[in-house]
């Protein structure tokens, strides 16, 4: 039986105690983040849903798309989008929202946490003592400098510019590349992402994921850093060529690696796993209590928002 009010479609569990109560105020709401649940959801409620809530880390491709004729919202937990086809959307009339700003200080504070634990090696150090290492015959190798050091962020948007600001507390020398030059800021822009890479102690890549980035961290940009240069990602695996970075590490080409994402996630390559000078973190750079929550409540903002005014609160700019 359907009710009178239109259906939304929750592709993922919202896991605040007034989730189910803000959002059944104006939805009949489908819980469909099992896969049986959601299958069963395209047979029967197709007609009805006309909000989707879905997540930055949720497949949500054209072909789930078209399976809503009434489609009007589709509302994503995460800043990330290249999980939705939002251009697709946005073609049919479907106004997609994400969750900026809300997590730009921790992803930034994660940063520089990858930037710290790589280069100081603190993971490794830990290990040193919880296998009872201090103290015996194996010495600790020393670690790299951060403070004072040059910084290279690669996509200086809402998080490149939260870990400027954290980076210039290290007095680091920042510069950055992006598709264009800010007219807001004083940071040192670098045309050629090459050049950025050679004269980087640290490179950070903070930009989208997708195709238009797709392995733009290439062989060459990994080379370019150099044997002494640490590579950190929080944006996408996608942007790196986990192939090229894997072999970068082993032979000495690359200093070091702070990794949040991988291309293929949750599977990180063996080859990774073994090496001492990568540091490996399940991507949580999200992942506290304050910013998920701030996250989740962004959703709900935003399907009221919808419900209320016809517009969502944080929408994705239309891409061309
Ligand atoms: C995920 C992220 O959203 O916001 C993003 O783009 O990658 C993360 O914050 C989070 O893991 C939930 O899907």
């Amino acid at each position: 039986m359907t009710s009178a009010k239109p259906a939304l479609l929750q592709l993922i569990p919202l896991s605040l105690p007034e989730a189910a109560r803000r959002l059944s105020t104006h939805f009949d709401v489908i819980e469909g983040w099992n896969t049986e649940d959601r299958e069963h959801a395209i047979k029967t409620r197709s007609q009805d849903v006309s909000v989707l809530v879905t997540s930055a880390m949720t497949a949500t491709p054209a072909t789930l798309i078209d399976h809503f004729p009434a489609l009007k919202a589709i509302c994503s937990f995460g800043v990330g989008y290249d999980s939705i086809d939002v251009r697709h959307a946005q073609q049919q009339g479907i106004q997609v929202s994400n969750t900026p700003d809300v997590l730009n200080d921790c992803v930034a504070d994660e940063a520089m946490g990858l930037m710290l634990t790589t280069a100081r090696r603190l993971s490794q150090a830990e290990r040193y003592v919880r296998a009872n290492l201090w103290g015996s015959s194996t010495g600790f190798p020393l670690g790299t400098k951060v403070s004072h050091k040059k910084l290279g962020i690669v996509g200086l948007g809402r998080i490149g510019q939260a870990i400027a600001r954290r980076a210039a507390g290290f007095d680091m020398d920042i510069r950055y590349h992006n598709r264009r030059q800010r007219d807001d800021t004083r940071l040192t822009y670098e045309p050629s992402l090459k050049r950025l890479a050679e004269w980087a102690d640290f490179l950070v890549i903070a930009t989208v994921g997708g195709d238009s980035t797709r392995k733009l961290i290439d062989a060459d940009i990994i080379k370019a850093l150099g044997p002494t240069g640490i590579l950190i990602n929080i944006s996408r695996g996608s942007v790196i060529d986990e192939t090229a970075l894997t072999q970068a590490l082993s032979n000495g080409e690359l200093g070091g690696a702070g990794l949040d994402v991988y291309e293929n996630e949750p599977k990180v390559p063996e080859a990774l796993k073994s090496l001492d000078n990568v540091v490996l973190v399940p991507h949580i750079g999200s992942a506290t209590i304050e910013t998920r929550r701030a996250m989740g409540e962004l959703v709900l903002d935003n399907v009221d928002a919808y419900a209320t005014s016809g517009r969502v609160l944080t929408p994705i700019q239309a891409l061309a």
